[in-house]
């Protein structure tokens, strides 16, 4: 009884002390915090009055160090490790090979059905005594089940009777840095690049370690370290050698480390006076550099390599193509088991077709030529990364050919890293798009999971939110968008729901309360950045070089295609970019029943509508509105919603602490100040072609287009530096 008491007064003081200290937001969704309610944490103790961990490699280890940080941390106790003899309720945590053949037997099942990198997380009983299993056929395996059997706890489920079979969707689940070798991260917004190349490979920063461990937790296990416009000298000795230190680090963690490789390299760091990729030299360069590579790192990933794309080099600039590009570069890794992921992100001056056609017009007619370890890596859009575009027409359209996802984390057209967007419900949108490729239901998550096409090289990147700021993401919530991003590419068939739900119980509370009106602005969040940027279907209006801010008038740069006019079209007749058979006809590409529905109008999303036609300012919309005032009503729909966000978030000041309170909400009303900004700039500008009044229901603006159109950003975050 007296115990009882003083375990509730301990519990009072841990919460107490929880409101009033100040998180910084550096342990991201992994501050394991103490369990509050009584019966649960009886629960746990009770279930876990043992550890029994088999097993020494240095990724047990790590598992061994977590388990320890979160029981002790939720528990409030150390759990002793103990030998299984005569002992029940102990947590068995080992490698399917270390387990004693009672316990086998009551996995093997299970075990038969998990791909690498799979575990089981398992309630069974020996005799009288009741244990909890976590195994996989692999070391890496165990690792994720503890991080997933903490996270249970962390979201105060029941841990009593689990039966959970759980393996990765896609082999390739990485972390695209686009990082330059001077520390400055292009469209970075979180600071400086994690990675020190002055100090390493001597000294190992802790962030190394933790970035490992935070990947690790959410299954990812890749990481491109560069920018893929690259730099070649990172693949020189000076450089591998410190490359060969993080991928030390992050090895114990399951994580192996890629490259971007610049295709001119064998020129700038080899002394050859050509990069073809057909001749002899340039062959034997890649060959003796990869091979060089592996040497230092026995389990080095591979290649990323962005080629004759915005100003790259690339097999293009000696007539030869893609598919020689890649595979020359694949034959150097194959022997090593190394793959290539070359990006299909190209459009170019010299092509007056429209831009969203380009990338599938010259890659789709290399279906089933490129060599086994080649994926490619395409896109969610055909654009860029835009608040919303509807997929992209390469995923579906090559059967023979692996193809990877390339989301963005970072928000270079969704506000930067204080916008408050929460991008997994963007991913969501997209692996839930149907291609209609193979029928009904040939999702894009079917695409990019190989089933769609029985395809075994599968993957999926992200490009990094993550920088040196404290909380690694700068904003609070921009851990949102890295953890579920991380869930996605271990299972792209998840819930941007469930995901908001897991990540806001791990990273702040399990209170209702907090729980429920979070969730709800965090789903609702990127329809709202949509809505006041980019409505109806608007894309690329943002203003040059930077992306921050509105600048649809922007018409003066030298490639029409880096010119907002060129995809809002917006003249005295009315605005949208026609991509049916009157105009670009970019649906040809997208299969019959897609270009049927974006084709016709009646049938065509309003999400979409200026996506793919060019539309009267009169145009009836569905609820009766003209397209001008339904898009001013949109946009004032936006800043109404990112209002409601701040007097939500205000509310919620009690649940959690207050530093990380008092950062979203400041956050909260830059991007309510920013959302007015945009509505106002850009229905000032339409206005001038639409010649309308806006309707009543939008606020005025308060400033003129000319003021708007003045403001410069000179020092921007996120620019590509110029050497
Ligand atoms: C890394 C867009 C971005 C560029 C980026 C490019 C790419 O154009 O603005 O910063 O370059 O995409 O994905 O290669």
């Amino acid at each position: 009884m007296k115990q009882k008491k003083y375990l509730l007064l301990f519990i009072a003081f841990l919460q107490l002390s929880f409101f009033t200290y100040a998180s910084n937001g550096y342990d991201l969704w992994l501050g394991y915090r103490q369990i509050e309610n009584e019966n649960l944490l009886n629960e746990y103790v009770n279930t876990l009055s043992y550890i029994h961990l088999e097993g020494d490699s240095e990724t047990l280890k790590v598992t061994k160090k977590e388990l320890i940080k979160g029981l002790m941390a939720m528990l409030g106790k150390n759990v002793p490790f103990k030998n299984l003899e005569n002992s029940t309720n102990s947590l068995i945590v080992a490698n399917s090979k270390k387990l004693s053949s009672s316990i086998l037997e009551k996995v093997n099942d299970d075990l038969k059905e998990l791909n690498k990198d799979g575990f089981i997380i398992k309630t069974i009983r020996i005799g009288k005594n009741k244990h909890t299993v976590i195994t996989s056929n692999d070391d890496v395996g165990v690792l994720y089940g503890v991080f997933n059997f903490l996270r249970l706890m962390q979201q105060n489920k029941s841990i009593t009777n689990l039966s959970i079979v759980d393996s990765p969707k896609l082999d390739v689940r990485m972390l695209n840095h686009w990082d330059n070798m001077d520390r400055t991260v292009e469209r970075g917004f979180a600071g400086f690049s994690l990675w020190n190349w002055h100090t390493l490979p001597d000294y190992i920063d802790q962030r190394y370690i933790d970035y490992a461990r935070a990947n690790a937790s959410i299954g990812i296990n890749g990481t491109a370290l560069t920018n893929v416009n690259a730099n070649a000298l990172v693949l020189t000795p000076h450089y591998l050698e410190k490359v060969k230190a993080l991928a030390d680090v992050f090895r114990p963690y399951g994580i192996k480390v890629y490259l971007t490789a610049r295709f001119s390299a064998p020129i700038e760091i080899g002394g050859l006076d050509t990069a073809d990729p057909l001749n002899a030299d340039v062959q034997e360069w890649w060959n003796n550099k990869t091979k060089e590579i592996y040497d230092l790192i026995p389990d080095f990933g591979g290649f990323l390599v962005k080629a004759n794309s915005e100003g790259q080099p690339g097999p293009q600039n000696y007539n030869r193509n893609h598919v020689d590009g890649a595979n020359m570069m694949a034959k150097s890794l194959a022997p090593y088991k190394g793959i290539v992921m070359w990006r299909a992100f190209v459009y170019s001056e010299h092509d007056s077709t429209d831009r969203a056609k380009q990338a599938y017009s010259e890659f789709v007619p290399y279906d089933g030529q490129f060599l086994d370890n080649v994926i490619v890596q395409v896109k969610n859009g055909a654009i860029d990364f835009q608040p919303r575009e509807p997929f992209h027409p390469m995923f579906g359209a090559m059967p023979k050919t692996p193809l990877m996802m390339e989301f963005q984390i970072t928000k270079e057209y969704l506000g930067f890293a204080t916008h408050l967007a929460f991008l997994p419900k963007l991913y969501e949108e997209v692996l839930s798009a149907d291609t209609y490729r193979k029928g009904k239901g040939s999702t894009v998550a079917k695409v990019i999971d190989g089933s769609l096409h029985n395809k075994k090289l599968t993957g999926m990147a992200g490009v990094s939110n993550i920088g040196n700021d404290i909380n690694w993401t700068g904003h609070p919530f921009g851990q949102a968008d890295w953890y579920g991003f991380g869930r996605l590419a271990w299972n792209p068939h998840l819930s941007a729901e469930s995901i908001a739900d897991e990540w806001i119980r791990s990273t702040f509370s399990n209170d209702e309360k907090f729980i429920g009106p979070v969730k709800k602005m965090m789903l609702e969040s990127r329809e709202m950045v949509v809505n006041y940027m980019n409505p109806l279907g608007l894309h690329h209006i943002f203003d040059t070089g930077h992306h921050y801010g509105p600048g649809p008038w922007v018409g003066n740069l030298s490639r029409p295609e880096w010119n907002p006019v060129y995809y809002h079209k917006a003249d005295e007749n009315g605005i949208g970019f026609d991509r049916t058979e009157t105009g670009s006809n970019a649906l040809e590409q997208y299969a019959p029943e897609l270009a049927a529905m974006w084709g016709n109008l009646d049938t065509c999303p309003e999400i979409d509508l200026l996506w793919f036609h060019h539309l009267a300012w009169d145009y009836t919309l569905k609820d009766g509105n003209t397209l001008w005032d339904g898009m001013a009503l949109k946009y004032q729909k936006g800043v109404d919603d990112v209002q409601n966000m701040v007097t939500t978030w205000e509310a919620m000041k009690p649940y959690i602490d207050s530093q990380r309170h008092n950062q979203v909400s400041m956050l909260l009303k830059i991007q309510l100040k920013e959302a007015k900004w945009w509505r106002n700039a850009c229905m000032l500008y339409f206005q001038t072609f639409s010649k309308m009044d806006f309707p009543e229901g939008m606020e005025k603006p308060d400033k003129t287009l000319e003021h708007y159109k003045s403001l410069k950003f000179p020092f921007a975050p996120g620019i590509r530096p110029r050497w």
